[in-house]
């Protein structure tokens, strides 16, 4: 059989002239999974369109696409393509999941939430020739679960070749989270074998890994035994977790020891009442600085994550946030707009109130604002989220987070990796375009390295609060 995957590159990167460098940062793993299941004799090809021009004028008997919500027009397009040159077209991922009515117009077949059960499924029920209209994922287990085909990609269009995910999904419920939706009608937390995740991992060359799972904690048993497991094994990695997670002792020294050297953690906001509304109590009552000087005391860089436009949130919360993140010497903060997911509690709420400006799925980048804010206008609620990332992001800020840092050897570091990550995007481009990217990965490598080198080996960890105050103001 000839099959083709492709993921449609998302709408800002289908730009001729410019080349976000996160276009380029991961493969394909979702339909690199999904590839694994296939049979030997078959053809199959795996196109990436943030990295690569795809090819259409070729003849699949089979085409499965990846849809997310900003690259959804780009998906329809390519599948009513393939179909009218007489492909069978299947469309699967957080979109399709989301809006399946929407996407079935453009497919022979939908896919529903983890493709992992019914993937299989509908490949025999196709070799039968007698595939579904639609399949929902039921049955959630990564219990042998082939390796993804790494070999279907070109691994040096990537900066970072070595993702990978080791769980699915989140045992939390956060109101603005894809998450439940995604993983209706069953588990929507689970992992694999320990010994399988290593084993994935023991086969990835080089030093860098980048772990995609949403909460790499959640599991503290779990995950324990994969640090213990990769003791030794002299790699340097990032991952998410959640700021309770941080604060739990034991986990993240176990983290730390066995390479973690960057952290992604949704603070989402410093209010709590914010936190109530959406959902994310895990969050609430727990002292976010303590969590950082854990962090930074074990040498993990952290990249926090801040939503803006929360019913809470007035036109004042951009300066706040940014002075608190420049204060607390972050390294990277990313920045988003709230933004109401189809399939989602706080889309369903938004709906309700009446406060859904725009079903433009484009604009659904968290970088526009499609709802009607509580307490400031749209328009204001933009230009904030731009300014404060001109301000996060400003010499002035960087020098001045950098300085919270001990010694020359962790300010040096701070810069590096702070400066060549958001003040260097022209440089990104340029390197993409000339094709040098993976001549960059060891000195990411390096930077991250040196946070070990730093203080945790010297001093212990930041002691736990006896008791947790309340979250900053
Ligand atoms: C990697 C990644 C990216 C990459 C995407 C490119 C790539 N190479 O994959 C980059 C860095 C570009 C990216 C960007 C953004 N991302 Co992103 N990203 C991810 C991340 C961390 C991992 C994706 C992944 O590989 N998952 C692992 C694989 C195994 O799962 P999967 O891809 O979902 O595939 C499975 C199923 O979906 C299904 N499936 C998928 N396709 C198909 C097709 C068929 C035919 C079938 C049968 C099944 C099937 O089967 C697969 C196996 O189970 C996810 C979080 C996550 N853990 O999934 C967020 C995530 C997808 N991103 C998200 C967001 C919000 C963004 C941004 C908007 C953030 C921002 N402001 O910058 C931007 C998009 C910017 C824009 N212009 O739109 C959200 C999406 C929310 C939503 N409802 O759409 C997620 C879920 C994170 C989160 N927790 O909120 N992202
Ligand atoms: S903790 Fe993160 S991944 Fe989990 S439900 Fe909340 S936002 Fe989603």
């Amino acid at each position: 059989m000839r099959i083709k995957f492709i993921l449609p590159a998302l709408t800002e990167a289908l730009s001729p002239y410019w080349r976000p460098i996160k276009y380029s940062l991961f493969p394909p793993l979702g339909l690199a999974t999904l590839a694994a299941y296939l049979d030997e004799n078959d053809q199959i090809s795996l196109e990436d369109e943030h990295v690569q021009p795809l090819t259409l004028d070729d003849d699949p008997e089979l085409v499965a696409i990846e849809v997310y919500i900003t690259s959804a027009q780009r998906a329809y397009a390519l599948a009513d393509h393939y179909r009218a040159r007489g492909a069978h077209v299947c469309l699967g991922g957080l979109h399709v999941t989301a809006l399946p009515v929407e996407a079935a117009a453009h497919a022979d077949t939908i896919f529903t939430g983890p493709g992992e059960d019914t993937w299989p499924a509908f490949l025999k029920d196709f070799r039968a020739g007698r595939p579904g209209k639609a399949y929902h994922s039921t049955v959630r287990t990564l219990e042998n679960l082939p390796f993804p085909r790494r070999d279907l990609f070109d691994r040096y269009r990537y900066l970072v070749p070595n993702s990978l995910v080791v769980s699915r999904g989140c045992p939390h419920s956060c109101d603005f989270c894809y998450k439940e939706s995604f993983f209706q009608g069953g588990k929507s937390f689970y992992t694999l074998e320990v010994e399988r995740a290593l084993t994935e991992i023991e086969s990835l060359p080089g030093r860098h890994l980048y772990f995609l799972d949403d909460h790499l904690f959640a599991s503290p048993r779990f995950a324990g035994a994969l640090f213990d497991g990769m003791r030794g094994m002299e790699r340097v990695w990032q991952s998410a977790a959640t700021v309770a997670s941080v604060l739990q002792p034991g986990l993240l020294e176990k983290a730390a020891a066995c390479g973690l050297r960057s952290l992604f953690i949704g603070f989402e906001t410093l209010d709590p009442a914010n936190l109530r509304a959406q959902g994310k109590r895990h969050n609430l009552h727990l002292d976010y600085a303590a969590a950082i000087r854990r962090l930074r005391d074990l040498g993990v860089m952290v990249n926090a994550s801040f939503v803006f436009g929360l019913d809470e949130d007035d036109e004042g919360v951009f300066e706040r946030t940014v002075e608190w993140a420049v204060g607390q010497g972050l390294e990277t903060a990313t920045f988003h707009i709230l933004t109401p997911y189809p399939g989602t509690a706080l889309h369903a709420r938004m709906v309700a109130e009446g406060r859904i400006l725009s079903e433009d799925w484009n604009l659904y980048d968290t970088r526009h604002t499609v709802f009607r804010p509580a307490r400031m206008s749209p328009e204001q609620l933009e230009e904030g989220y731009w300014s404060a990332y001109k301000q996060f992001y400003s010499w002035a800020n960087i020098l001045k987070a950098a300085g919270t840092k001990e010694g020359w050897l962790g300010q040096l570091r701070h810069l590096a990796y702070t400066g060549g990550w958001k003040k260097a995007e022209p440089l990104w481009d340029w390197v993409i375009r000339q094709g040098w990217l993976p001549r960059f990965l060891p000195l990411l490598e390096e930077v991250l390295g040196s946070g070990r080198k730093l203080k945790s080996e010297r001093e212990p960890a930041a002691a736990l609060p006896s008791s947790q105050p309340p979250l900053p103001q």
